[in-house]
């Protein structure tokens, strides 16, 4: 992403919270909220616009565009410099904890002067909260919840996306140096992890200090933390640390192994070499006794000389890789490219960024053979939709896809699945549909029995072909649903529901160790990019990643399928209907 926009991103988001807090016009914070959205998911750079320009950009009017370009001319925005003097940092903090929102956190202060996390840990614990109107246990809950998981948010880990978008820059710098003969990155990000501790850059080289001394010059570079001939490490920015390796030409494929990990894989690895009299290092494979080297070059004649085939990064997890490996039965697991369609994605109708029209080309340039639109039902009330608008925009999908050679286009929806597991439209209306996805968006503190039974409900509705992101968890900020995802992953395969993967970074819901569960059931699988701009669509690779780590074929996921084959699935029990 852009480093402006997501600059100026942040503090739009920073004064719709101030507003909130400040109990301003909950209009305006909302304004400046989808202000906020908007400029984080534009595809162009926002320090390069004039306020004409600005203005382009859907949910920016004429007050927020003048705003940013007071921002970009003298660095801060007044409006909000002065807001934020009103309001105690303290305060600040405490709304930065997920379950509790701005307008709750001021009535903290007001009436028990609490202005820090610490204070009102200590509240808690004193049952001070409970006689404040509209506080009780269950939010006393709620916040001690919220806070563990703010503090794990804290860990230091960082989404995927975040980490991939620095390393693909690092790479690309240090790939254009003199006497770069190759250049990746490995570690947890290779493997493809939801979440990623620290970035490893590997570079083959004969001399080492040109990449060191350019990482040390990287515009993300905060802080040089170490630096060495075989290893440099900085901090950026955003307090992301990144180490270097150089690694002679030779040794590559042995450091590339070593340093992909995981560490419980490694340790498997080195065993079989002790096992066959070797040893096995970041410089090599050699043989124990006399030293002399077997394989060190590629990670392939790494994995032959120990008797495996080449195997993935996303399984190098010690989850059982090696026992297929040697039984012959490691899963020719998913590739980006077997990916034929997007099967959930948003446009301006609902509260996605860009028109349909621009959605749409944005996929075929994709080269996707389908692409699905699937905005927001009526039930989310935020969004407006209506039988008209959905309607409407249906005779423009089929406009469009008679227009586009090359890639089809369904119509769908993203339903809600209500508190009882019912879902916004009646039949006959949801006929009319290629495809329904749909999703819990309301209501997540239902009891464990009434969650699982309104999810399997869903799934028992012929009209839904696809459960949206399954267990609704947001990434260091919301916890799943507390569902008996068993029975549901019964209910999918019994009733011919796919399970999304939902592909965004703050989600990737299901999970890899959720899909590694559901897959035993004989479920279908559906990665989808939950795209709300043009920017999302590629977050589809970030599904793919965690499809893989759960040991997903092509054939197990319904967006690889044919046209054909796919629409029959999606039809499902309507036959019967
Ligand atoms: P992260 O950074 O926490 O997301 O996870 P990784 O897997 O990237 O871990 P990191 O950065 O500490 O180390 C990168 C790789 O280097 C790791 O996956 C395996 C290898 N490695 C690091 N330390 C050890 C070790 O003590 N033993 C073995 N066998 N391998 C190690
Ligand atoms: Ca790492
Ligand atoms: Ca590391
Ligand atoms: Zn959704």
């Amino acid at each position: 992403m852009v480093r402006a926009n997501e600059e100026v991103e942040a503090l739009l988001q920073e004064y719709a919270d101030l507003i909130a807090i400040s109990g301003g016009d909950a209009f305006k914070a909302r304004a400046y909220e989808k202000a906020a959205r908007a400029i984080g998911g534009y595809h162009a750079d926002v320090s390069k616009l004039d306020a004409k320009g600005l203005r382009e950009i859907p949910n920016v009017g004429k007050s927020i565009a003048d705003k940013i370009v007071e921002y970009l001319s003298s660095g801060q925005i007044s409006t909000i410099e002065e807001t934020r003097t009103s309001i105690p940092a303290g305060v600040r903090e405490l709304i930065a904890i997920p379950t509790l929102g701005p307008k709750k956190a001021m009535v903290l202060y007001e009436e028990l002067n609490i202005s820090s996390v610490d204070q009102l840990l200590d509240a808690i614990h004193e049952e001070r909260l409970r006689d404040l109107k509209g506080f009780g246990e269950k939010t006393e809950e709620n916040i001690l919840h919220g806070i563990s998981l703010m503090q794990k948010a804290g860990d230091g880990r960082i989404l995927i996306g975040a980490a991939m978008d620095v390393a693909e820059q690092i790479v690309a710098e240090l790939s254009g140096i003199p006497g770069c003969e190759r250049c990746t990155y490995a570690g947890s990000l290779r493997r493809m992890r939801e979440t990623i501790g620290d970035i490893d850059i590997l570079v083959a080289a004969e001399e080492s200090a040109p990449f060191m001394a350019a990482l040390g010059g990287f515009s993300h570079t905060a802080e040089v933390v170490a630096h060495g001939e075989k290893k440099t490490s900085i901090r950026t920015t955003k307090g992301l640390q990144v180490d270097l390796r150089v690694l002679p030409p030779v040794s590559w494929g042995a450091g590339l192994q070593y340093f992909t990990g995981s560490k419980a894989h490694n340790i498997r690895t080195r065993e079989m070499a002790v096992r066959s009299k070797l040893k096995l290092s970041e410089y090599g494979l050699f043989d124990a006794e006399s030293g002399r080297t077997i394989a060190s070059e590629t990670e392939e004649e790494i994995y032959a000389r120990l008797g495996l085939p080449w195997i993935p990064p996303p399984l190098r997890e010690d989850r059982g890789e090696i026992a297929a490996a040697l039984r012959g039965e490691l899963p020719a697991i998913l590739a980006d490219g077997d990916i034929k369609g997007d099967l959930h994605t948003h446009t301006d109708l609902t509260d996605g960024l860009a028109s349909l029209e621009d959605m749409v080309a944005a996929a075929a340039a994709r080269g996707y053979a389908y692409y699905a639109i699937t905005d927001h039902a009526p039930n989310l009330y935020m969004q407006r939709m209506t039988d008209e608008k959905i309607l409407a925009q249906r005779e423009r999908v089929r406009e469009l896809d008679r227009s586009h050679r090359g890639m089809r286009l369904l119509h769908g929806t993203e339903l809600n699945i209500g508190p009882e597991g019912d879902v916004d439209w009646p039949d006959d209306f949801l006929k009319g549909f290629d495809l329904c996805v749909a999703s819990v968006h309301s209501h997540f503190n239902q009891s464990r029995q009434a969650l699982t039974r309104r999810m399997v409900r869903a799934c028992e509705n012929p009209y839904v072909a696809v459960i949206g992101h399954p267990t609704t968890r947001l990434i260091g900020k919301r916890p799943g649903i507390d569902a008996d995802f068993d029975a549901v992953f019964e209910a999918c395969a019994r009733t011919g529901t796919a399970l999304e993967i939902n592909a965004h970074p703050e989600r990737l819901d299901l999970s890899d160790e959720d899909i590694l569960r559901a897959k035993r059931y004989g479920v279908k699988f559906a990665v989808n990019s939950d795209a709300h701009s043009i920017t999302h669509l590629p977050y589809m690779r970030y599904g793919v990643g965690t499809a893989q780590r759960g040991w997903l074929t092509k054939d197990e996921v319904i967006n690889t399928w044919p046209l054909t084959k796919l629409r029959r699935f999606l039809r499902k029990g309507r036959a019967r209907a």
